[in-house]
């Protein structure tokens, strides 16, 4: 009898040993372009979640963001059993003032396997004449957890050329990297889709007349420019 189950055994631990190989081969795969822990492709858990790892421990976060204007986004930090913690309002981990609007948009801009962070936090002038933000950075991840602080914030233009309304994931000449439309209130009853396009290793990028003629728009407060609601159905894929 002890010999029969040894004869059993031992095919069986050859299957799990195969299997054990085959799933390092692809965590390694997903983590040698960031060179950090193993994480999941990013992917869609429904058309405003957004489900990949923002603070870098190879667990999978949620990201909310209802109706994509980046006004109510919320991050529910990965645990250890595969679900998710409590909702966390990203306002309030950024420390958003009384009086401030903040926004924020969460992709992989960089395409480098780790999901990144625009912010922006502004209080409006509420006069003709826009206020700078307080805020205004691309914070390439990981990011903390307790204030989704970035190792290598850069502070973006957005900030000084109007006061940001919403942000948004989008999709302009068709690469792999993901790009922003700000809403804009661009001062003296201008509202405006405003537009960074990304390129490779740099993130969202800064004004650049020719681009925001092809893929920007102005409008006003009654009639604002339409803005993308895509952007994260491009890059990312349904969740299985
Ligand atoms: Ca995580
Ligand atoms: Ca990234």
């Amino acid at each position: 009898m002890l010999k029969r189950s040894r004869l059993i055994a031992a095919p069986v631990a050859a299957v799990a040993l195969t299997l054990t190989v085959a799933g390092y081969q692809a965590s390694a795969a997903e983590s040698s372009a960031s060179g950090g822990k193993a994480a999941a492709a990013p992917c869609l858990a429904g058309a405003t979640t957004l489900v990949g790892d923002l603070d870098g421990d190879g667990r999978p976060d949620k990201i909310i963001n209802p109706g994509h204007t980046g006004l109510k986004m919320t991050v529910q930090w990965g645990t250890a059993s595969g679900g998710f913690g409590t909702k966390h309002t990203v306002s309030k981990l950024l420390g958003t003032r009384s009086g401030e609007v903040t926004t924020a948009a969460v992709a992989d801009f960089q395409n480098d396997g780790t999901l990144d962070m625009v912010v922006n936090i502004v209080k409006p002038s509420g006069i003709d004449d826009p206020n700078k933000a307080r805020v205004a950075q691309y914070r390439p991840g990981p990011l903390k957890r307790a204030d989704l602080g970035s190792a290598s914030a850069r502070t973006l233009d957005i900030g000084t050329q109007g006061e940001a309304k919403q942000l948004r994931i989008a999709n302009y000449g068709g690469d792999k990297y993901p790009d922003l439309a700000v809403l804009n209130n661009a001062g003296d009853g201008v509202w405006e889709r405003s537009i960074r396009v990304s390129k490779p290793g740099t993130g969202p990028g800064k004004y650049d007349y020719d681009l925001q003629q092809q893929y920007g728009a102005t409008g006003t407060p009654a009639e604002p420019p339409t803005m993308p609601t895509s952007g994260w159905k491009h890059f990312y894929k349904a969740c299985s």
